[in-house]
């Protein structure tokens, strides 16, 4: 083994560490500048590889506000979260954290976090108020403004072409994703957004998965338009989302500058094997693949698996071998945005694996739907590694809902953000040490903001927002994050 720590030193270096650890407050509350040699009680232990690149993901709708400023056009979450019943107690992104306002703030957040990088989504109705047509300079302007001022304050931009805020018209016109007119108007607004910003921006994701849109959106009906197709028409969806997605990748290399990378961020469910010994992981990998044949696995393979066509039958998607040369256009890299955890076992059905369920008393945060398990971090870039021989990832989302409480001096101890940061880090540094090629982690999210139908009800920020003042607060959990991204290690 090549750690340096044994197990005997690094038990050493802790008892030595408690003999020496100071007993003041604790180094962001004195505010006593580089707090190196006493804040850190031992080598770091779970140290990432210089040039590890650390930062924060947000999304338009989410922060924005504005919503009707500069010529924006109704998208559909503005109708979805305008009709009484959608969202919980019927708040909307109007001001949300009022965002398109106060960015440059914004911007010094990340800043004094010491992120590198930051991942931000654009408005398609700020550039395009109805979808399609001329371009609205005053919507491109902003998105200009923010590159530059993160730019200027040394992080670089990772930008998101769709975070779901689809323009209402073509919701209206053609049905959304129900058409491959949307699939084209998103490719010919991503072209020009990107050849708007690839002078600055280097990373441009298409979309920001594709389940929780089509799936939550078209099926389930929680999430804007709010319907609930039947399977083939379902499907249909599906295919034109990725369908959309190939169109945007082809626009991007068509209309960016040379080099510049192009990928997506998808939330694919990643099977953790139950217990980790050869024929599980082989389930789980198979899963994976299966899990997301509508999405990831037809985009990284330009290809349906066989056993997703027949496992639809009747109700599969239609279409061409063109669409499929599309959807697969090569990709400089893939973002995954994990949360949760699906546990697989091998068994005997014609794939070799089958999903084990949770039992009702398996932990969750403060979203129900978000089950702990930190070890979904090492897995799923493993198996995307090596299913698709992925050579550049980044973990574009990952964070959790709490139910904060900010006390009357201004602090949120968010001890439950910061467990959870803590130990999925912990299982990203093993999936690093192995050397699958992540580079680099973004936190969801820098601020509270809008949680879609949740509203501000749960909050998933480093910074607590007080929507009352729009006061900014930083959380232990930012304190914790700015102490990983100073010492490039878990803390
Ligand atoms: C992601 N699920 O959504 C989104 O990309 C963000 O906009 C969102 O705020 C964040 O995660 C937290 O929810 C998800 O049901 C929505 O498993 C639903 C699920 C996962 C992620």
């Amino acid at each position: 083994m090549s750690n340096p720590f044994s197990r005997r030193t690094f038990g050493k270096a802790l008892g030595a560490a408690a003999l020496i650890s100071p007993a003041s407050a604790a180094p962001w509350q004195s505010g006593s500048g580089n707090p190196d040699a006493q804040g850190s009680p031992r080598p770091d232990f779970y140290q990432f590889p210089s040039g590890f690149r650390w930062g924060c993901a947000t999304a338009a709708y989410q922060i924005e506000g504005a919503a009707k400023e500069d010529g924006r056009g109704p998208s559909i979450w503005d109708t979805f979260s305008h009709t009484p019943g959608k969202v919980y107690q019927n708040q909307t992104g109007d001001v949300a954290d009022d965002h398109y306002h106060l960015y440059k703030q914004d911007v010094q957040i990340l800043k004094n976090l010491g992120a590198k990088i930051y991942r931000f989504s654009v408005s398609w109705t700020r550039i395009f108020p109805e979808g399609t047509g001329k371009p609205n300079p005053k919507g491109m302007d902003f998105y200009n403004r923010l590159v530059d001022e993160l730019v200027a304050n040394g992080i670089d931009p990772f930008c998101t072409l769709f975070h779901w805020d689809l323009p209402q018209t073509l919701q209206d016109r053609v049905g959304g994703w129900q058409s491959s007119d949307t699939s084209h108007a998103f490719g010919d607004y991503a072209g020009y957004v990107a050849g708007q910003l690839s002078d600055r921006v280097g990373h441009f994701f298409t979309m920001n998965e594709f389940s929780s849109f089509i799936d939550i959106g078209y099926k389930e009906g929680r999430f804007a338009p709010g319907l609930r197709l039947p399977p083939a028409q379902l499907n249909q969806a599906r295919h034109n989302a990725v369908l959309g997605h190939g169109l945007a990748v082809q626009a991007i290399r068509a209309k960016a500058k040379p080099g510049t990378k192009v990928g997506f961020a998808d939330n694919s469910g990643s099977g953790i094997p139950v217990i980790e010994m050869e024929p599980h992981i082989k389930a789980a990998a198979q899963a994976t693949r299966f899990m997301n044949a509508q999405y990831l696995t037809v985009i990284m393979e330009g290809k349906y698996m066989d056993e997703y066509l027949q496992a639809q039958g009747a109700n599969a998607p239609k279409f061409t071998p063109a669409d499929l040369k599309i959807i697969g256009s090569p990709l400089d890299f893939v973002g995954i945005n994990l949360y949760t955890p699906t546990y697989v076992r091998a068994a005997d059905t014609p794939l070799g694996f089958e999903i084990v369920k949770n039992p009702a008393s398996y932990p969750h945060m403060a979203s129900s739907w978000l089950s702990i398990g930190p070890e979904a971090l090492y897995w799923a870039p493993r198996h995307v590694a090596q299913i698709w021989n992925v050579k550049e990832m980044y973990i574009t989302e990952n964070g959790t809902s709490s139910l904060d409480v900010l006390t009357p001096d201004g602090q949120v101890y968010d001890t439950d953000r910061v467990m959870f940061l803590r130990n999925y880090l912990t299982s990203l540094h093993r999936a690093v040490a192995e050397g699958f090629p992540v580079r680099g982690y973004f936190v969801w999210s820098l601020l509270d903001n809008f949680e879609w139908a949740d509203g501000y009800n749960l909050r998933f920020g480093l910074y607590y927002v007080d929507y009352a003042t729009q006061k900014r607060y930083p959380k232990l959990s930012a304190m914790f994050y700015k102490e990983v991204i100073r010492r490039n290690a878990i803390v």
